[in-house]
């Protein structure tokens, strides 16, 4: 951490707004001062900017750890995203511009999309869902995945968007932690020109789940209806998606919400094997959702805006579906991945669809940056006009590739600093008023109070230390799906009274902040959040296995890597076909992403004399560097033995 706050603090550039930009942002410096003033009211002026069928009663009511935003009050978050915009000329405007991976093509205007949204939710109705029931999505990005989510939120049922890329034990276990009723899903969907058999994961997943009553199949097209090569369906159980609408009315009544009904779980990884359910509620989290969209993204109406976020992740919820759709705005939404059929790509929908604010991850940047500066140069971005970043610290150089490349030296760039827990933005700039620094995230969003901490909870001015809230925000999570103990312990023990975010951070002299990465044991691989405890629990389920310590280590491009140190039951001889075994076990239980990079057998691994496996030493061999204190172990020989061996594996 001394090294990384060394160099950090040598970066010396400034990007001050262009006076042009500044002329006519969105956001001022006045909402900076209006938060300041009255913190409370400022969140009452955004709520203010959503539709509410029956106004709160009291802004919040904080009994510490548990927030109640806009007691009272009542809406609809579906009808925040849609009807209030059918009214006038947004009716006919975009509100979802799509893309598949193959190059297939679908634009909803604001009226189908409501129709689309009017129906599912009638279906959804059909099949039993009632408010407050849980429905799972387990979709690929596609339109329908948006649709889905706003048919929920529309009658009041709760999702959990499980992202495309988890195996079929991480969708089962995320279905019974919410007891889901209804499945949404697709035959497959396309991923670097090849089709994942969602279906058939699912298929796979529901066999454990007494819960589920009925799954729905949208039919991603490419066998056909009839080819079953992709979807084998359960008469009784399942359900064609376009069969169901199609017998449905589009016209669907909002639920009235009460502002604290739960909007949706989304799990995320912590420091234990099991992910976590985070709760969210309805006004507080669209108001922060809605609001950081418009200043920090400089919404305009003619916007075209793209997160390229899966709607997996929080970002796309906050990001691709509630925040811009409250604004009323177009978003491009698209399928695949970055570099198919070719690594321009990205460009290609740039210049394609006009797109205005583009954000993305630095795991993306770093990748753009391997491939080259052909391929952004070979289109036209001129339409481009503001860069975003999330996910992960974005380092000086890739924040100086983007601002050149992407940007082409005149786009503000907004790094913005949040979490699941969070629901939206948290630390940014404001385009148009903030000066940026490449690799900081800057400061605050107004109405959100930060603090930097030492190890004993005491408040820094400034220097390296812990990221702590000190308020409650409108988009905070309200507990953890059914365990709000483990709620108080992760999030409000280590520091009393604050909320403690889990990463490490340094505030400069000018109140900037420069985050530097998770200090639990949480990795970010690609901008995904993976609990080292759920990759050593799922190589310990492998039959060979006797123990497993996983660590991250830094890597070019997805920023952590997973280096996994394995001993083998008795008997077990390893071998290059058992770490790959290994590895697609992995795969198996949690998902691709989660596969480690390395994996070193060794008979022993470095304990203390309490038996604790010390995973500092190991992040040190993983990463190449000098041992670090070996003096608390219990036999100082086992880590020498492994440096040497992991140093000679290839
Ligand atoms: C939005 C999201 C949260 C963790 C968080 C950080 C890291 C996210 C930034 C960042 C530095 C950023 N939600 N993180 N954004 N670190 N600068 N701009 O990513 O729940 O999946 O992850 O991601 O460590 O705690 S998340």
């Amino acid at each position: 951490m001394a090294d990384q706050l060394d160099t950090l603090l040598d970066e010396g550039r400034r990007f001050p707004p262009s006076a042009e930009f500044a002329a006519n942002a969105v956001a001022t410096q006045a909402l900076y001062d209006a938060a300041a003033r009255d913190r409370l009211a400022f969140w009452e002026e955004q709520a203010r900017a959503l539709d509410w069928m029956t106004p709160w009663t009291r802004v919040l009511d904080w009994k510490a750890p548990h927030a109640r935003w806009f007691d009272g009050g009542q809406l609809n978050v579906a009808a925040n995203c849609l009807d209030r915009h059918l009214s006038g000329p947004r009716r006919n405007k975009a509100a979802i511009i799509w893309e598949g991976e193959p190059g297939d093509r679908r634009v909803y205007t604001y009226w189908a999309l409501a129709r689309e949204v009017g129906r599912a939710a009638n279906a959804l109705k059909r099949l039993g869902v009632r408010k407050g029931d849980r429905v799972a999505i387990y979709l690929p990005m596609v339109p329908e995945a948006a649709i889905a989510m706003l048919a929920c939120a529309r009658i009041g049922a709760v999702h959990s968007v499980v992202f495309g890329g988890f195996s079929a034990e991480s969708l089962r276990d995320r279905i019974q932690d919410a007891t889901a009723t209804v499945l949404i899903t697709a035959d497959g969907g396309y991923r670097r020109g090849q089709v994942l058999p969602l279906k058939r994961i699912a298929d796979e997943a529901v066999a454990d789940c007494p819960s589920i009553r009925h799954v729905v199949v949208v039919r991603r097209g490419h066998g056909g209806e009839g080819d079953e090569s992709f979807a084998e369906m359960t008469e009784g159980r399942d359900h064609w998606w376009h069969r169901l609408l199609d017998k449905e009315s589009p016209h669907c009544p909002p639920e009235a919400m009460d502002s604290e009904d739960l909007l949706f779980i989304l799990y995320t990884s912590g420091t234990t094997g099991k992910p976590k359910g985070i709760v969210h509620s309805s006004g507080g989290y669209l108001t922060q959702a809605a609001a950081t969209t418009k200043y920090v993204f400089d919404l305009r109406e003619e916007d075209i805006f793209w997160c390229t976020a899966d709607v997996g992740w929080v970002t796309g919820h906050s990001y691709v579906v509630y925040g811009p759709l409250a604004n009323g705005a177009t978003v491009l939404m698209y399928e695949g991945a970055p570099d198919w059929p070719e690594r321009d790509r990205f460009w290609k929908l740039i210049a394609r669809h006009g797109v205005t604010v583009f954000y993305t991850a630095p795991t993306a940047i770093r990748a753009f940056m391997k491939w080259g500066t052909s391929h952004p140069a070979a289109h036209d971005l001129s339409t481009l006009r503001l860069l975003g970043s999330v996910g992960e610290p974005i380092n000086p150089e890739a924040w100086m590739w983007y601002h050149e490349h992407v940007g082409r030296g005149n786009c503000p760039i907004v790094d913005t600093w949040w979490q699941t827990e969070t629901g939206g933005i948290m630390i940014t700039a404001l385009p148009g008023v903030t000066t940026t620094k490449p690799g900081s995230a800057t400061t605050p969003f107004p109405g959100i109070s930060v603090e930097l901490v030492d190890t004993t909870g005491k408040p820094m001015a400034k220097g390296g230390g812990f990221l702590t809230l000190t308020e409650p925000w409108p988009g905070m999570l309200r507990t953890i799906y059914g365990d709000d103990a483990r709620y108080q312990e992760t999030y409000w023990s280590r520091f009393p009274g604050r909320y403690f975010a889990g990463d490490g951070a340094k505030v400069d002299d000018d109140g900037y902040w420069w985050l530097l990465g998770r200090v639990d044991d949480v990795l970010n691989v690609a901008g995904h959040r993976i609990g080292t405890m759920e990759v050593e629990s799922a190589l310990v389920d492998h039959p060979s296995v006797a123990e497993a310590a996983v660590v991250g280590k830094a890597h070019e491009l997805k920023g952590q890597a997973i280096a996994a140190f394995v001993t083998v039951k008795e008997g077990v001889k390893p071998s290059a076909e058992l770490r790959d075994d290994l590895r697609e076990h992995v795969a198996r239980k949690i998902g691709a992403i989660a596969k480690p990079d390395d994996i070193l057998f060794s008979a022993d691994l470095p304990k203390t004399r309490s038996g604790k496996i010390m995973r500092r030493l190991l992040k040190d061999i993983a990463e190449g560097r000098a041992l670090g204190d070996t003096t608390t172990l219990a036999d100082p020989n086992v880590v020498a033995r492994l440096k040497e061996m992991y140093e000679d594996k290839e």
